[in-house]
């Protein structure tokens, strides 16, 4: 790993902060790999290609800004949760996709977080907002119909983790895909999880930790649970989030961004309809 950039490194290079060189890599534009201890690296010739990629105008950029500062307002606004929903549906078509405007709400939920952290705004802003955006993104999934063809998805966090939109998120992206899905969320005990599992008609196990699920031992124990349940019952197990997944646990397939997400599911379209 000698020609490998640190994040920090790679920020100076760029003339950035660290977040941004985060934000990029995270997002899929800027490529990194991973250490033993899960730390990002950065070739040089990824970060030089990338930067020489960045042909967006600074009144592209500025047109960027504008969009999360919008979101954000609107997030933390006294609209109703039509309104965030209508909001969120724009930025949909803006983006074209939902793993591509994904990101982007969650860049707004980060920053609401950081002001929240400023003491810029209250707990109880906070659970507004974040009330207000999971009943838009249900609405919006509800919204999409599913002929049953697809493959099915149960999405669910690790134990301890109540943080739920970037799960809503994920699912928004499945349902786009076709794949009808099951949301057993926050608290569910992972033996119960199995016991659903057992009933043979789940493809694919999707589980969302925060970065508030910062317990590597938690998740492993959770992880030495499930992952052998759906390898007993022929169920993917995708991990995504920011929180500490064991890297190496031999279970489950780590993603970390949408576009991976998206990714995954295409493939594993193409291995279903490939089959006779
Ligand atoms: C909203 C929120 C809450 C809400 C959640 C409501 C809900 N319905 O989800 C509530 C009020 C419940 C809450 C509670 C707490 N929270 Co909170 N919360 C947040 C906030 C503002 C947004 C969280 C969020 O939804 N993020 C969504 C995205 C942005 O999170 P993400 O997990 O990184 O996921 C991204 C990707 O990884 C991807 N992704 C996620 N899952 C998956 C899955 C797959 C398969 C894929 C492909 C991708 C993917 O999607 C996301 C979008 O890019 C964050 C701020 C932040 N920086 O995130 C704080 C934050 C996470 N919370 C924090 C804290 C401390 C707490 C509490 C401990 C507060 C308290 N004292 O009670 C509790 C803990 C509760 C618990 N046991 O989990 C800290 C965590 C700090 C840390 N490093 O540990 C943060 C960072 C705030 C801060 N700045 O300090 N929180």
């Amino acid at each position: 790993m000698d020609d490998l950039l640190t994040t920090q490194q790679a920020a100076v290079r760029a003339g950035v902060g660290p977040t941004a060189i985060k934000r990029w890599a995270d997002m899929g534009l800027l490529p990194c790999v991973r250490t033993a201890g899960g730390h990002r690296r950065f070739r040089v010739e990824d970060l030089a290609a990338f930067l020489a990629r960045q042909s967006t105008t600074q009144s592209d950029r500025e047109a960027e800004a504008t969009q999360d500062e919008d979101l954000v307002t609107l997030f933390l606004g006294a609209g109703t949760v039509q309104e965030v929903e209508g909001g969120l549906l724009v930025l949909r078509g803006q983006h074209g996709a939902w793993h591509r405007a994904a990101p982007v709400v969650g860049r707004a939920l980060v920053e609401i977080g950081e002001r929240w952290a400023r003491g810029e705004i209250s707990i109880i802003d906070e659970h507004l907002a974040s009330e207000r955006i999971q009943r838009a993104v249900s609405r919006l999934v509800e919204a999409m119909p599913v002929d049953g063809s697809g493959s099915s998805v149960v999405l669910t966090t690790p134990t301890g983790d109540d943080h739920l939109l970037g799960l809503a998120l994920v699912e928004l992206c499945c349902r786009e895909r076709g794949l009808s899905t099951r949301w057993t969320g926050r608290a569910t005990p992972p033996e119960e999880l199995l016991r659903l599992l057992e009933r043979g008609d789940t493809q694919i196990v999707a589980a969302s930790a925060s970065v508030a699920s910062g317990d590597h031992d938690a998740l492993d124990a959770w992880l030495r649970v499930v992952g052998p349940g759906c390898q007993r019952s022929g169920v993917d197990l995708i991990l995504g989030g920011e929180g500490a997944w064991p890297e190496a646990s031999g279970f489950g397939l780590r993603l970390r961004t949408f576009e991976e997400l998206n990714a995954f599911l295409r493939g594993r379209e193409a291995r279903r309809g490939s089959r006779p």
